[in-house]
């Protein structure tokens, strides 16, 4: 193939990530939010079975909602190497943070299919549709009920409009089995490969369009609520009021204090609400997320022992209630040394000097990792701007991802053991 093509292709699977953009794969017109579950999910689960189908694929959504395209080795049920990632957006999100790397998947498969070739195991195409927790408090919900992980207790989670999981999963447009349904084995599975955008700066400094994932950091997100007494904007003296609201910021401050302090911590307030939210009514409470990071469980937690305690004597001195609730903890995850090594080799073999980088961004390759050896490949975007309308990406950088992909799945097709007899 020449490389006139491999940019027509790779074009392609960039303009699809743009297509994604707008309606009906982005819930809103005015700016791209894919959310769970919705009718954006639905009708992008529809165009992704369309491209699976013809890039040679066998196409299924399981019980999570997650489409699935297969593509058969030269023995079929031969164990797959998964290359995948999320469908959903955040709210005002980037078109290619998740997108990309399905769209590349779907694009390595076609690459097989139109050369004719099978390979020693199989090859799938997974898209997550829920990595972001961008509906439901909890994210990665999808890929953790692949890697087998799936929590029942999850259903009653209620979205902002208290729609509960279980609700919007009955309403959606795939009739769904059970999610625990969706749950996988490692004997199916050989290794999970991903490819995202960087959603960070250094390929961009470093002027290198891919990079090579190490280890993705540790996160922990939090439900913060600081209880008080609601009251009358106008006649309610300072002296008397029993205010969440400063109490909040005091938090905030000081979450930014204590990540600030170290270089590899970081720490985010995203969400914050006041109840009943009116501009003269005294916030009888305020809830805010807290969402922690760093390279190791041990120093995420160092920082957020330092945050819980200053918060709770925040609320103390104030007079106020205080209620923590634990919303994700996920612990670092380091990707598979052989098959970055491999993926390092791939990179090479493209023109481009390995670089190996640290993930501070979540992935679902962190929960695969507990279910099989993963893999992690990053692609330039521009300026590092992510969870940002403004994400962009180079056609050329994709083309070569897609390269590198490809040349992971040959130098992964040498070493794996030769299957024993041809698909009957
Ligand atoms: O939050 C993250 O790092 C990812 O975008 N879900
Ligand atoms: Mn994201
Ligand atoms: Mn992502």
């Amino acid at each position: 193939m020449t490389t006139a093509d491999r940019h027509a292709r790779c074009a392609r699977a960039v303009a699809r990530c743009d297509a994604f953009g707008a309606p009906p794969y982005s819930e809103r017109g005015d700016q791209l939010v894919r959310r769970y579950l919705t009718g954006a999910h639905a009708a992008s689960l529809e165009a992704l079975r369309g491209w699976m189908g013809e890039a040679g694929m066998s196409v299924r959504c399981d019980g999570a909602a997650n489409l699935i395209g297969r593509y058969e080795g030269v023995v079929a049920g031969a164990p797959a190497l998964i290359i995948g990632s999320h469908i959903d957006t955040v709210r005002n999100g980037g078109r290619y943070d998740g997108a990309l790397g399905v769209m590349l998947g779907i694009d390595c498969v076609q690459a097989l299919k139109d050369s004719g070739r099978r390979l020693p195991f199989a090859v799938e195409v997974i898209a997550f549709g829920d990595e972001e927790g961008s509906r439901f408090p909890s994210s990665m919900t999808c890929s953790r009920a692949v890697a087998g992980r799936w929590d029942p207790s999850a259903l009653q989670m209620r979205d902002a409009e208290g729609v509960t999981l279980a609700d919007a999963r009955t309403a959606f447009a795939e009739p769904l089995a059970g999610a625990e349904t969706a749950a996988r084995t490692p004997d199916e599975i050989l290794a999970y490969l991903e490819a995202h955008i960087e959603q960070g700066p250094v390929l961009e400094a470093e002027d290198l369009p891919i990079g090579v994932v190490t280890t993705i950091a540790a996160q922990k997100r939090l439900a913060v609520r600081i209880g008080g007494v609601a009251g009358h904007a106008g006649t309610t003296p300072m002296a008397l009021r029993r205010d969440p609201g400063p109490a909040a910021a005091e938090a905030i401050l000081a979450i930014e204090r204590i990540c600030g302090e170290s270089e590899a911590v970081v720490g985010t307030v995203g969400r914050i609400a006041g109840q009943p939210g009116a501009a003269n009514v005294i916030p009888g409470a305020v809830e805010f997320s807290i969402d922690v990071r760093a390279p190791t469980s041990a120093a995420r937690d160092h920082a957020l022992a330092r945050i819980e305690e200053e918060i709770q004597a925040i609320a103390a001195r104030r007079g106020l209630t205080l209620s923590i609730a634990l919303l994700q903890d996920l612990p670092e995850s380091p990707c598979d040394p052989g098959l970055t090594a491999m993926l390092e080799d791939a990179v090479r073999a493209v023109g481009v000097a390995p670089r190996r980088l640290f993930s501070g961004a979540g992935h679902d390759a962190m929960v695969m990792a507990e279910l099989c050896p993963t893999a992690m490949l990053f692609i330039r975007c521009k300026g590092g701007i992510s969870h940002n309308p403004a994400e962009s990406v180079d056609i050329a950088d994709a083309a070569l991802a897609a390269r590198a992909m490809l040349g992971f799945i040959d130098i992964l097709a040498e070493t794996w053991p030769a299957p024993a007899s041809p698909a009957a």
